[in-house]
């Protein structure tokens, strides 16, 4: 009985640590809600610098979103103008945590050029990273953190460079507040307490 309480706990602990602390995200776009298109406006996105196409499956661009998180509808950020895009989300109104944020990205999967997207959170928040994929770069989620110590607004970025019309493919950007290393242990000891008196009674 003892070992299946602590068992208990423990997965108990460990689902805790595996499961974001938020019931929805703070921000999330499948991009279903577009209508497929080149040169294309985006509903939760400012696109701050060139143009992007909303494809997918099975009946615009098919095969471009095969294989994503969201087949229907991903974004090509290097749209039909050739002059690839920045796109800037929305504003996000934050206070001070842990936050995570995840995003899919796939090479163009039309040619063997290499294309750079460049992340950031802004404004100040992260530094940025560049992501370098080859045209056959599979659909791969990529997961971030960053901390906030004040309240700040900010906005994800996607900075796609360069330009030929066959960009990146970016799908499913989400972001999350992930909980606080020391309620995450509250929450374990109350856990421990609660078996702990189970036991007794
Ligand atoms: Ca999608
Ligand atoms: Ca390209």
């Amino acid at each position: 009985m003892r070992k299946r309480s602590i068992a208990l706990v423990l997965v108990a602990f460990v689902s805790l640590l595996g499961v974001p602390a938020t019931a929805a995200p703070l921000f999330f776009d499948d991009f279903s809600q577009e209508q497929k298109a080149t040169n294309t406006q985006l509903d939760n996105w400012t696109i701050a610098r060139g143009t992007v196409d909303v494809v997918g499956d099975p009946d615009f661009f098919a095969g471009l979103c095969t294989g994503g998180p969201s087949p229907s509808h991903c974004v090509d950020l290097d749209g039909s103008t050739s002059s690839a895009a920045r796109i800037e989300s929305t504003g996000i109104a934050l206070g001070p945590g842990s936050y995570q944020f995840s995003f899919w990205l796939r090479g163009n999967a039309r040619n063997s050029s290499t294309d750079t997207v460049r992340m950031i959170v802004e404004t100040g928040v992260t530094p940025g990273e560049s992501f370098v994929l080859g045209g056959n770069a599979p659909w791969t989620e990529y997961i971030r953190f960053f901390s906030l110590q004040a309240p700040q607004v900010v906005n994800l970025v996607f900075d796609h460079a360069g330009g030929d019309n066959i960009g990146i493919l970016l799908d499913n950007v989400r972001l999350e507040q992930v909980p606080e290393p020391a309620l995450l242990a509250l929450l374990g000891f109350g856990l421990a307490g609660a078996c702990a008196r189970r036991r007794r009674s």
